[in-house]
Order: C-alpha cells, then sequence, then structure tokens
C-alpha cells in the first residue's frame, strides 16, 4: 500500500535488535542438520507453530533453544548477514545489534569465533553499500553479575568493536540493580549504556536503570505509563526509549496492537523510537512494526518521521553523522 511504499523511501534506524531473535526457522533447521544437534521440530511450519507465547519467559525458552544450533564461524557470519541484507532491504540505514555471547559459551563457541563471523558480514555490508553498524555487548541478567563481569573482560580485546553494553533476558526478579557494579566496569571502558527495563518489570525497574546504572538508553521502558514522575523526567531529559510494537503484542504486554501506549508517550514528548526486538518470532522486521502501528493505531506520516528522527537522535551516531539525517 501507500504507507509502505512511502515508508520504504525513508532513510531509518534500528536500535533495539537481539541477532539471535532474527533466526529464521529455515536457517534454525538446516544448522541443526548441519551440527547434529536435534530440535523437536522438523520442517519449518513446526518451529513456527511454536511461535505462540504466553510471557517474555516462554519466548526465552524457545529463543535459547533455537541459539544453540549457531556453533561455528560460517553460521555467526549468515546470522549477521542475513539482517544486514533486511537493513538493505528496508532502508534501515544504522542499526545497533546486541550480540549475546553467553548464550553460546556453554556449547563451547569461542568470543574470537562469533566475533570473527559477526566482523566478517559487518565490514562486507559497510563496504559494498555503505550500511552503518553498532554492536551492543549485551548481558543475560538470569545469569550472575560475576558471569556478565567475566564475559565484559573477555570483551576487552574486541573493545573497539562495540558501541554499548546492555541487559536482556527475564527481567522479573532480576532487577537492574542486580549489575551496578557490572555497570560502573563498563562506564569505566567507555561504553555507553543500554538496559531493558519495564517491559514486564515494573517502573521502578526503570528508575533503578537511570538512577543506579545510569544508562543512556532504556530498551522498551513501556511500563512508565505507570509512574507520571517517571514520564515526566523522561520527557525532560529526553533518555530515549526503544519500543518494540510487535513484541509487545506477541508477549502479551499489551493484549492488542490498539492497546499500545506508543502515541501517548510520543505526544507526551517522551523520545520514543520504534524497533523489532526479535523479527523473526514476533512477525516482522522494523516496516512491519511501523505498518503495524498504521493499521491498529492510525499512525500518520507526520508521526512516523517523528519517530524516525527520534531514532536517529536516540543513536550513538556522532553528532555530525546525526545530523545528516536530522
Ligand atoms: C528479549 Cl523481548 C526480550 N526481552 C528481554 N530479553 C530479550 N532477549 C531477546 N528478546
Ligand atoms: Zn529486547
Amino acid at each position: 500500500d501507500q504507507y509502505a511504499e512511502w515508508l520504504a523511501t525513508i532513510p531509518k534506524t534500528e536500535l533495539h535488535l537481539h541477532l539471535d531473535g532474527s533466526l529464521q526457522a529455515h536457517r534454525m533447521l538446516s544448522l541443526a542438520a548441519k551440527h547434529g544437534i536435534g530440535l523437536p521440530y522438523a520442517s519449518v511450519g513446526e518451529v513456527e507453530a511454536a511461535y505462540q507465547f504466553k510471557n517474555l519467559q516462554s519466548f526465552l525458552d524457545l529463543y535459547y533453544l533455537g541459539a544453540s544450533v549457531l556453533r561455528d564461524e560460517e553460521d555467526f557470519y549468515h546470522l549477521m548477514m542475513d539482517y544486514l541484507l533486511v537493513c538493505r532491504e528496508q532502508n534501515i540505514v544504522h542499526c545497533e545489534i546486541m550480540i549475546e555471547p553467553q548464550t553460546y559459551a556453554p556449547n563451547g563457541v569461542s568470543f574470537s569465533t562469533m566475533m570473527a563471523g559477526f566482523t566478517r558480514a559487518v565490514d562486507e555490508a559497510e563496504h559494498d553499500w555503505g550500511q552503518s553498524v553498532g554492536l551492543i555487548l549485551s548481558l543475560l541478567r538470569h545469569l550472575s553479575e560475576e558471569d556478565a563481569l567475566q564475559t565484559l573482560t573477555a570483551a576487552d580485546e574486541f573493545r573497539d568493536q562495540f558501541v554499548a553494553i546492555g541487559l536482556a533476558s527475564a527481567e522479573l526478579g532480576n532487577p537492574p540493580e542486580k549489575f551496578v557494579r557490572l555497570y560502573a566496569a563498563a562506564r569505566e571502558r567507555g561504553y555507553r549504556l543500554v538496559a531493558h527495563a519495564g517491559e514486564e518489570g515494573p517502573a521502578d525497574y526503570i528508575w533503578q536503570a537511570l538512577k543506579r546504572l545510569q544508562v543512556d538508553r532504556i530498551d522498551h521502558g513501556v511500563r512508565c505509563v505507570d509512574d507520571p514522575e517517571l514520564m515526566a523526567h523522561l520527557a525532560e531529559t529526553r533518555i530515549p526509549l526503544t519500543v518494540c510494537p510487535l513484541s509487545n503484542v506477541r508477549l502479551r504486554v499489551f493484549e492488542r496492537m490498539a492497546d499500545h501506549t506508543l502515541l501517548q508517550l510520543l505526544e507526551k514528548g517522551l523520545c520514543v523510537t520504534v524497533n523489532s526486538d526479535d523479527p523473526a518470532y514476533f512477525g516482522g522486521y522494523l516496516s512491519e512494526n511501523y505498518h503495524a502501528m498504521h493499521v491498529a493505531l492510525g499512525l500518520d506520516r507526520s508521526q512516523t518521521l517523528a519517530l524516525i528522527r527520534n531514532g536517529f537522535e536516540a543513536s550513538f551516531l556522532s553528532d555530525q553523522k546525526k545530523q545528516m539525517y536530522l
């Protein structure tokens, strides 16, 4: 339709994307076969039939199972390249991608194997079509802070390849304050800081991420609507929220897309951005997220442009590069 055609012409960012969440069913199956790994699914149809989630944890169980088929440098190269080709297709000129080494470590995958595949794809995309990419070292909050600190240390050798650290996985019961030392150590190393907060967790977790972790940006953050003081603070500081509409509906953060509060946040002056989170699992990449908001909430062109501009503002691009798009 016309909105979709128009949207494709506008350069966009994506700031909240778990690379493992872009693993398509056909690749999950072919890599399982390649490495002789048993999966409880025999076909693309059977994998996709499992994309029925009742909450974040029920999704994470499938997400980590899927990611367990990634083993060698070729696998990481193709995973990254598949997503970067979508960026080219959808006019996502700058993306910031979360990678999660703690997911692969139990399978004996070294940091250097993973990084070799990822950087080969990134270098190719930058060279071939000028793709701009930032990598975010995303740590898993269901594991210990000690495990995250060890991963941060393992990343020292690759420090120049990352723009930021992040915090993902099971939110409830794993509050930001569990990771105060991790964030201090990352800040000392010069990383920018993001964290998931206020997806399933309460508004207080957003406050913790801001005050205890001193994050530059909040992933999700939609539970801020429960706390007017927090809303005012986010509007005042323009600390960005990377909101993921299709994810929120699939994980039952909102019952239907028509209930999503993204436009209220935009209206209140928050720096809200649109992102896809785990596009292979949630029924669409970035353009499909905008399109779903257009259909369900009447997201119009001027609101779309405001969200896209927020994406550049919220990015970790240099001020000079931001100016090219703002
Ligand atoms: C995630 Cl939607 C979501 N929330 C928290 N952690 C995640 N990891 C991958 N997707
Ligand atoms: Zn996420």
